[in-house]
């Protein structure tokens, strides 16, 4: 792995109608994000949040898309930042921030032609604005990098699928929507549900994942890990928890394996919601698997 990484904050709580998940990124500071990758031997640079403007909430809301423009602000921003720190060779570490922040993100990675993308999550959020039922963008994010949904959306930074469908890979899922299992079936997309976790462990399922990505040629990887991937009672400061997700220890286990493996080129974690948490934990587990994922080792 590079050994420069640029941390982006994402004050963004837009995508989903929990507030209080704006203020990720300060817990994650706070945990200790920038100490823990200096002391594994890494140039930080924190280029701190991205402007977010804090707009009322509207009443004339287009009920299938929530704050569609501020979203499009938030991530038109974003996928600039991140594509600059990639050009000025960075890992970007992006926090989050709802999850409709991998929306821009993953339009700034368009340096990378073939781009792996690893979905830690429990949920698929593979919604289009026809099939969701919250009207939630973060409850899209990979339908619209597809080139699926609103053309504001599909259309920021550059016109056009920002990732293939063969490249993505998701880990995690048990909350999925009726729309997104047709979606995941026609599109074909390799999906470890909590059964494959259950049933195959996660070391098969990791080395899995990296050969699939391997033998697909990849020129990048992103890892996009919603705090929710794992079980609430690791992560209660989520919006959305559900029961019977990723451990503690899988979850360190797949850091360590994505670590080894060496294929990261950008990584965000986003959903920690500060106002739901208790104590600042899920913001800590954060910090701890982010390092893992960067390279700490036990002994
Ligand atoms: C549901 C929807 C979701 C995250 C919840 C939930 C989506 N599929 N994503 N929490 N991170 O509203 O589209
Ligand atoms: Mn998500
Ligand atoms: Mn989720
Ligand atoms: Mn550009």
């Amino acid at each position: 792995m590079n050994k420069s990484v640029a941390i982006i904050g994402v004050p963004s709580d837009y995508g989903q109608r929990r507030r209080g998940v704006d203020m990720g990124p300060s817990a994650i500071r706070y945990a200790g994000v920038v100490e823990r990758l200096e002391a594994l031997g890494y140039a930080v640079k924190d280029e701190g949040d991205i402007r977010v403007e804090k707009a009322p909430i509207k009443k004339d809301q287009n009920e299938k898309l929530l704050n569609l423009d501020e979203v499009v602000e938030v991530c038109s921003k974003l996928a600039q930042k991140v594509e600059d720190a990639v050009n000025e060779n960075h890992i970007p570490l992006v926090l989050g921030g709802d999850h409709s922040i991998a929306i821009g993100t993953l339009a700034g990675l368009e340096k990378y032609k073939n781009l792996g993308v690893i979905w830690f999550d429990a949920h698929a959020d593979i919604n289009t604005p026809e099939s969701t039922p919250s009207g939630n963008i973060h409850g899209m994010p990979l339908a619209v990098s597809l080139g699926l949904g609103h053309e504001r959306l599909t259309s920021i930074h550059h016109a056009g699928p920002k990732v293939k469908a063969e490249n993505i890979i998701i880990i995690g899922a048990r909350s999925v929507d009726e729309g997104e299992r047709e979606l995941i079936k026609e599109k074909n997309i390799k999906v470890y549900t909590m059964h494959e976790v259950d049933r195959l462990g996660m070391t098969a399922v990791m080395e899995d994942a990296i050969r699939y990505l391997q033998e697909r040629g990849v020129d990048g990887v992103h890892l996009s890990l919603d705090l929710d991937g794992l079980d609430p009672l690791y992560t209660p400061g989520v919006g959305t928890p559900v029961a019977g997700g990723i451990t503690y220890r899988e979850s360190h286990l797949a850091m360590e394996m994505l670590q080894e493996a060496s294929i990261l080129t950008s990584v965000e974690f986003v959903e920690v919601n500060p106002i739901l948490d208790e104590k600042n934990k899920t913001a800590n587990v954060a910090v701890a698997l982010i390092g893992s994922l960067f390279g700490e080792t036990l002994v």
